[in-house]
């Protein structure tokens, strides 16, 4: 039976950088995720009969949305969902497991590297047929449907036992529990050279992931461990917790501090990663050299042709705004395109589905390529492993032979979290203002040669997207990048990003905050951080 419940709209339904994302309490209002849920089918048609991938990362109220969910897509004719068990999908397996069943569309539950818990957070998050983020022009369409919604479709059925996978039928629609790991591990071995890395692995070469109690723990261990032999002891917190054992599941060096230490360490393990709550973003560490990840992408995509799955080579290479131009050179080198992008995934789906590129990455941690269409955490890992594995080199060595050849890029970024959101829009529309007479001025001893506010004019559907972050380029080649996070669910989180390329290699050993210090105290001559935010220091500093 189907039944039609009355709601009255919630004026706070609008997606930011990756789905909607709330504390819990806020999901838990009555009604609150159903008239979410509804105004995302609302603003879709054609899904009769179709089929739904719904599955998330395992945080604290992911089983009861799950199960609203499932009744919600019989409510609204869905023909089948598939849902992974025990409620768990990571974002990427979401994305593969929507592609390879063709499916119309998914959700997928998470607040990614938000901690989790009875007052943490929560998010829903609306992928197509691709297999990514729904493009803007969606979700522009979702929260203006949320606006003035008035009822929902829901289905009339006992919970489903999402604990045993299987195919079962209810309110006229298949459910089928599927395992969460299988379909995505097989799409690895695919892409990468797994005799190559197992072997190499079982001739001494140590490889330690950390789990962050979150998504991946299951996906690392079927992989990592019973596929390619790795040490079980040194694949660490893998059991996927609500709470991600009170942590926040943020692979950078703050939340993943145990993990460096070990990788800094004098027993030192070669390769240390983690993932984040979802499993999308990846840290890379080897042992005594942190990699960051827009060095990272650089890297991946100048040795990619080294596994078999890209072994044609790279169609294009894109990036955020805010990530280094380290890979832009590799770009060059190649002789492929590059495509800067806002911030947020969404954005790279055009690129990949018409062939524009291949790799894809952002400077908070998330490389991924064509073979799903979100990032990809074990992806990453997976693929340094395989270049590892071919050219049998440390990942020290690798990251020099980089840094000789294109350069180094100095980079950071500096969090002021959960700020006053009144004080951080002001921070930023005062900064906006005066945009157009800075070139040429100083600003603390750096000469700004222009600046502007990125605007990004998708090149495959012509869509415009403005205000996607300030931009301030100095003389000499280093630049600072303003914007404001549209993750966080408390106050405002703003996000200032520097980076300086150094060509000279006599010049790469220096402490990435001592070699940025000009452009750190160019950001705050230019922005008054400080006073605006009222903070001495960043919250956190990867
Ligand atoms: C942040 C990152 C962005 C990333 C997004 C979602 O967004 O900066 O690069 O795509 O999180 O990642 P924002 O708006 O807070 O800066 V995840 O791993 O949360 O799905
Ligand atoms: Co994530």
């Amino acid at each position: 039976m189907i039944k039609t419940n009355a709601i009255s709209p919630f004026p706070d339904q609008k997606p930011g950088t990756s789905g909607l994302r709330k504390k819990v309490p806020v999901f838990q209002q009555p009604g609150y995720t159903e008239a979410f849920i509804q105004s995302v089918f609302d603003s879709l048609s054609g899904f009769e009969g179709a089929t739904l991938v719904i599955g998330g990362d395992g945080r604290y109220y992911n089983r009861e949305v799950i199960q609203t969910a499932i009744r919600m897509a019989a409510g609204n004719g869905f023909g089948r969902v598939l849902v992974g068990r025990g409620g768990i999908l990571s974002t990427p397996a979401a994305s593969h497991l929507i592609r390879k069943n063709a499916a119309f569309g998914g959700l997928v539950l998470s607040a990614s590297h938000n901690p989790g818990g009875p007052s943490e957070d929560f998010g829903i998050k609306y992928n197509v047929a691709n297999g990514g983020p729904a493009p803007e022009k969606i979700t522009d369409a979702i929260f203006a449907r949320s606006q003035v919604i008035d009822r929902y479709l829901i289905a009339d059925f006992d919970a489903v036992d999402l604990d045993r996978t299987g195919a079962s039928e209810a309110g006229g629609m298949t459910i089928e529990v599927v395992d969460p790991v299988a379909d995505y591990a097989d799409l690895m071995e695919t892409l990468f050279d797994f005799d190559a890395i197992r072997a190499f692995i079982a001739g001494g070469f140590r490889v330690t992931f950390d789990a962050m109690h979150a998504v991946t723990g299951p996906y690392a261990r079927e992989i990592l461990v019973r596929r390619l032999g790795a040490d079980p002891d040194l694949v660490i917190n893998a059991a996927p917790l609500e709470d991600f054992g009170g942590h926040h599941p943020d692979p950078n060096l703050v939340h993943a501090k145990a993990l460096y230490d070990t990788m800094m360490g004098p027993d030192a393990p070669d390769f240390g990663a983690a993932s984040d709550g979802d499993g999308d973003r990846n840290l890379i560490i080897g042992k005594g050299v942190f990699v960051t990840p827009s060095d990272s992408l650089a890297m991946l995509a100048a040795n990619a042709h080294l596994a078999p799955g890209y072994r044609d080579g790279l169609k294009g290479i894109a990036r955020s705004m805010p990530t280094s131009g380290a890979a832009d050179r590799v770009a060059e080198k190649l002789g492929v395109e590059m495509h800067e992008t806002p911030t947020g995934w969404k954005f790279f789906g055009n690129l990949l589905d018409a062939g524009r590129c291949t790799i894809c990455g952002e400077e908070s941690a998330g490389t991924g390529s064509d073979h799903v269409r979100e990032k990809d955490g074990l992806w990453a890992v997976l693929l340094w492993l395989n270049i590892l594995a071919a050219r049998q080199q440390s990942v020290l060595e690798i990251v020099e032979d980089h840094w000789a050849e294109y350069g180094r890029t100095y980079y950071s970024r500096h969090d002021y979290e959960a700020v006053d959101t009144d004080r951080a829009n002001q921070l930023m529309n005062a900064l906006e203002q005066k945009l157009d007479q800075l070139a040429g001025t100083e600003a603390d001893g750096l000469t700004v040669e222009r600046a502007d506010s990125f605007t990004y004019h998708d090149p495959i559907d012509g869509s415009v997207s403005r205000n996607q972050g300030i931009r301030i380029f100095f003389d000499g080649g280093s630049r600072l990048v303003f914007r404001l996070s549209g993750t966080g669910t408390s106050g405002a989180t703003l996000r200032v990003y520097m980076e300086r390329h150094e060509p000279d290699p006599a010049h790469h050993s220096q402490e990435t905050q001592d070699a940025l210090a000009p452009v750190i105290l160019a950001a705050e001559a230019l922005a008054g951080i400080r006073e605006w935010t009222g903070r001495d220091a960043p919250t956190v500093i990867t």
